[in-house]
This record gives structure tokens, sequence and C-alpha cells, in this order.
């Protein structure tokens, strides 16, 4: 039984090495474990599909390695911001697809490519958090959940390329204090988002239903009445099994989810509002 596929490139130095990873972290990719040993070490990134194709064409598009994504201008923006040349890549074919190639080191040429979509298709969000300031409300009730929430929250927005010192974490006792201390800090204008990350479990909870009711409700009036976007971390689990599922063990991380979120709702609050703005200044 065929397992995964990999494909190894051999770099030219230290260098380029040290290049390539940061490039390859900060385009979104996750990290595989990589290796090191006395003589070599290798630097891994992981894809959620791997696909080898022989070709047999005598068109002239040769790439080392093809990228599709979901987003290619949050590509290219990257790649601009780090000075790394990209042309867009003419094809023969009928695809439909847009796509560039960039050789962030001489002689490695990426392909990266999106499906083309019909003009009315749906605005969506970018991943890349560069720029964006969060604040992070976390519950200290419960807090052997509600930490690895905060470290799944704090993975997603490094790994969406949000600086530290753009991040500001904000302990509250319980629960319960989460949305007003949401909205105080939402109400300081200084984040893009807020990201709410608590743990309610039922058995451990008397008035369960109310403060889960109360805790939901007070974010999002929070996000609505302040126009920054909230991201609700908070679980509402029957024990603490269920929890710790949801906390990174079987059920992903929800902290990271969140973080996440806030990051594509940040980006498209930024396009959406720039396209409305836009019409308003049209049909002045
Ligand atoms: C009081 C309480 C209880 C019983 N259970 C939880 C819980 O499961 N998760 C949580 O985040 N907080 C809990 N709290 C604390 C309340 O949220 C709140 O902090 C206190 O009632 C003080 O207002």
């Amino acid at each position: 039984m065929i397992k995964s596929i990999t494909t190894t490139r051999k770099v030219a130095g230290a260098k380029e090495f040290t290049a390539l990873r940061e490039l390859f972290s900060s385009l979104g990719f996750e990290q595989g474990k990589g290796w090191k040993d006395a003589r070599s070490q290798g630097a891994s990134f992981l894809a959620p599909v791997g696909n080898l194709e022989f070709v047999l064409s005598r068109a002239a598009h040769q790439t080392d390695l093809w990228v599709e994504v979901t987003d290619l201008d949050s590509i290219q923006e990257i790649l601009a911001k780090k000075k790394i040349k990209s042309v867009p890549y003419v094809f023969e074919t009928e695809w439909d697809l847009r796509a560039f190639v960039a050789e962030p080191v001489k002689g490695l040429k990426i392909a990266f490519w999106q499906k083309n979509r019909p003009a009315e298709d749906a605005i969506d969000g970018s991943l890349n958090a560069e720029g964006m300031r969060f604040a992070i409300v976390v519950a200290r009730w419960n807090s052997f959940i509600t930490e690895r929430l905060l470290q799944g929250s704090l993975d997603a927005l490094r790994r969406s390329g949000c600086r530290s010192q753009d991040i500001t974490v904000v302990r509250v006792p319980g629960s319960f204090e989460i949305p007003s201390q949401a909205r105080t800090l939402a109400e300081t204008g200084k984040y893009d988002a807020i990201i709410t990350l608590g743990c309610l479990i039922r058995g451990e909870t008397t008035h369960y239903e109310h403060i889960a009711t109360e805790v939901t409700r007070g974010i999002g009036q929070s996000a609505q009445e302040t126009g920054v976007p909230h991201t609700y971390g908070v679980l509402t689990c029957e024990n603490l099994e269920q929890a710790l599922d949801r906390a990174g063990l079987k059920a992903g991380n929800k902290g990271f989810e969140a973080a996440i979120s806030a990051v594509e709702m940040v980006s498209l609050k930024r396009k959406t509002g720039k396209r409305a703005s836009k019409q308003k200044g049209s049909s002045a």
C-alpha cells in the first residue's frame, strides 16, 4: 500500500536553505518534522494533497514544483514583500486557472496556481495576518484546557505571519467575564479582531445553559456593536474528555480555528469594506 510521496531538493548552501525554509513557512505551509545529523539537514513542508505527474508534452512550461493555493494574490504579496521576482505564466492549454512562476533561489522554479472562478463567485478572506493586530481574551477557569486553546491560537497567528508584538493576551477569571473584556478591548480601536477562548463543562458548571447562552450572546453583541470581528473559541462540552479532544487531542484545536477565522474575518472586512466605499464613491 502506498502511503505518501516525498520530493526532495538539494540546495546550494546554508543561506539558500534558510531562505527557502523562511519563505515556505511564511507562505503558510505546514511544517513537517525535518531532521538534522552530522552531515546533513532537512527542512520538511507538508501540503494536504500530494500528486506526482509524469508529463508527455511539447509545451515549454517547465517548473520544479506546482503549488495550488486558495488565494494567489496573497502569495504574490508575500513574495513581493520578500523581493522575490515572479512572472505571470502563459498557458498554451485551455486550463481554467491563473498562475505565476517565482524563482526564490536560482534554479528553483515554482508555479503557484489557483483555479479560476466565475466572476460572480464569492469573495474570500485571505489567511495572511501580516500587519494585523489581535487581542486574545482567555478565561482562567479550566486553564488546563484554555491554555491549550491559547497555544493553538498563538500557533495559528504566527504561522499566518502575525508578529508577536501585534498579539495581546488578556486573561479573565472565567468565561462569564469574556464578553465585557472583549468589548473593552474592541472599543480601544487598537485591534483588528478579538479572539475569545474559554471552556464551559456542563457537568462542572452550575447554570451551564445560562452562562453558555450569556457568553455567546455577549461576544456576538460586542462584535456587532463595535464593528470589530470577534471569533468564538469558547468550548461548551459535556465533560473533560470532550474538552480535551477539542483542545488539540482528537478533534483539532478550537483555539487554532478561532484564530484562523479571525485572520480571515479581518481580511474579508478589509476587502468588502473597500468594495463598499468604492461603490459609494462611484455613485456620488
Ligand atoms: C463559576 C463557574 C463555573 C461553575 N464553571 C465555569 C466553567 O466551567 N467555565 C468557566 O469558564 N467559568 C466557570 N465559572 C466561572 C464564571 O465564568 C465566572 O468567572 C464566575 O462566576 C465569576 O463571575
